[in-house]
């Protein structure tokens, strides 16, 4: 095999279908704040275009969702002059390579992937095509600059791969080898994937209907709190080692969220508070969750305030963004043997 001659670049997405959640901020944004501070360059997009897939949520509600994205990202840390920050539909090129990879993807790929499965429930008849294509515009989403990490939660990882098939049989069918990179999935750490505080079974979502099953990053410190003490949990203390939570999804989430905020591991949190009632850890979990998130709302909310600004930023992203896409595109269709007469 030879060896890739690509640079490393990293990109990453996320849907404004609505504010995002702790488990966005532990599985990927924080993770995009780590990796602005390598000398890597990074590309972070609000996907706009994917989503409508699977519901509208107005003129006003689509729009306002991106801005808000946008101001989690900068209030979480990424900075828009070191970070190429942008919404996906500003840069066309996204959707027109991801025709071609929708002539490139088997039938037979997608139809495994697990979350159309879950996100069109029992009637998949009605679904959008576009809710089924989704993985085809995500891999054109990375490989359009040619990225070559991409930093996700563990729900991802099924798309990653099928981004990897993809790059795969372009470059076997279309004759160029190496032409596109095979995208690594970066998921680690302790929080790549955060359970609902209601349910210890099912990810935390920004579209789960009851709001006190996430903590929102627009959550005040009071809110925050609640949440968390509120959260459903069993009546057991908690155990002596980690295997002592195996079968109590609730706590384990818990536990697990407590370490990614305080930057440590599961083990030395249960070492810290083993023998202890719920009554004990979850207002000490509150002290830290307000700490370490509450400043995360208030500065939001200072940006959501100028909307204005959050449009040049992104206008601003999208005109980088297209620097690169651009010509990757043309390269692509030349590949192919497109005709480009001007
Ligand atoms: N619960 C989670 N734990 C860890 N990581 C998570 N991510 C999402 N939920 C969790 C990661 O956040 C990034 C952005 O995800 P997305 O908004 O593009 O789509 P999603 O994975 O479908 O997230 P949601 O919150 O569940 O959105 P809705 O409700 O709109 O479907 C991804 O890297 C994802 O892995």
């Amino acid at each position: 095999m030879t060896e890739s001659t690509h640079q490393p670049r990293v990109f990453s997405g996320v849907q404004p279908t609505g504010g995002l959640t702790l488990g966005n901020y532990l599985g990927a944004v924080k993770r995009f704040v780590e990796m602005q501070d390598n000398a890597w360059q990074t590309i972070y997009c609000m996907v706009d275009q994917h989503s409508i897939t699977n519901a509208w949520a107005g003129r006003e509600g689509t729009a306002r969702a991106t801005r808000e994205v946008a101001a989690a990202f900068i209030a979480c840390g990424l900075d828009p002059a070191r970070s190429i920050l942008f919404n996906q539909s500003q840069v066309p090129a996204h959707s027109q390579l991801a025709w071609v990879f929708s002539c490139v993807a088997r039938m037979g790929w997608m139809n495994r992937m697990t979350q159309f499965k879950d996100k069109a429930g029992k009637n998949a008849e009605k679904a959008s095509l576009g809710l089924y294509a989704y993985p085809a515009l995500m891999a054109a989403d990375i490989l359009v600059y040619h990225a070559t990490h991409v930093p996700v939660g563990e729900d991802q990882k099924q798309h990653l791969e099928l981004a990897r098939d993809i790059a795969t049989k372009f470059n076997l069918d279309f004759e160029a080898p190496d032409f596109f990179p095979l995208p690594e999935p970066m998921i680690e750490g302790v929080a790549t994937r955060v359970m609902s505080l209601r349910d210890g079974t099912k990810k935390m979502s920004k579209s789960d209907p009851s709001d006190m099953s996430r903590i929102n990053l627009t959550d005040d410190a009071d809110t925050i709190s609640k949440k968390i003490r509120k959260a459903k949990t069993d009546p057991e203390p908690l155990p002596e080692t980690l295997d002592g939570l195996d079968d109590r999804p609730e706590a384990r989430n818990l536990v697990n969220i407590y370490a990614a905020l305080a930057e440590t591991t599961p083990e030395a949190v249960i070492a810290e508070y083993a023998g202890s009632q719920f009554g004990t850890f979850k207002p000490a979990l509150a002290d830290l969750a307000v700490e370490k998130m509450s400043h995360i709302s208030t500065r939001m909310a200072e940006l959501m305030s100028d909307p204005g600004e959050i449009d040049r930023i992104l206008g601003n992203g999208a005109d980088r963004a297209a620097e690169i896409a651009e010509p990757i595109l043309d390269r692509t269709y030349d590949i192919i043997g497109f005709v480009r007469s001007r």
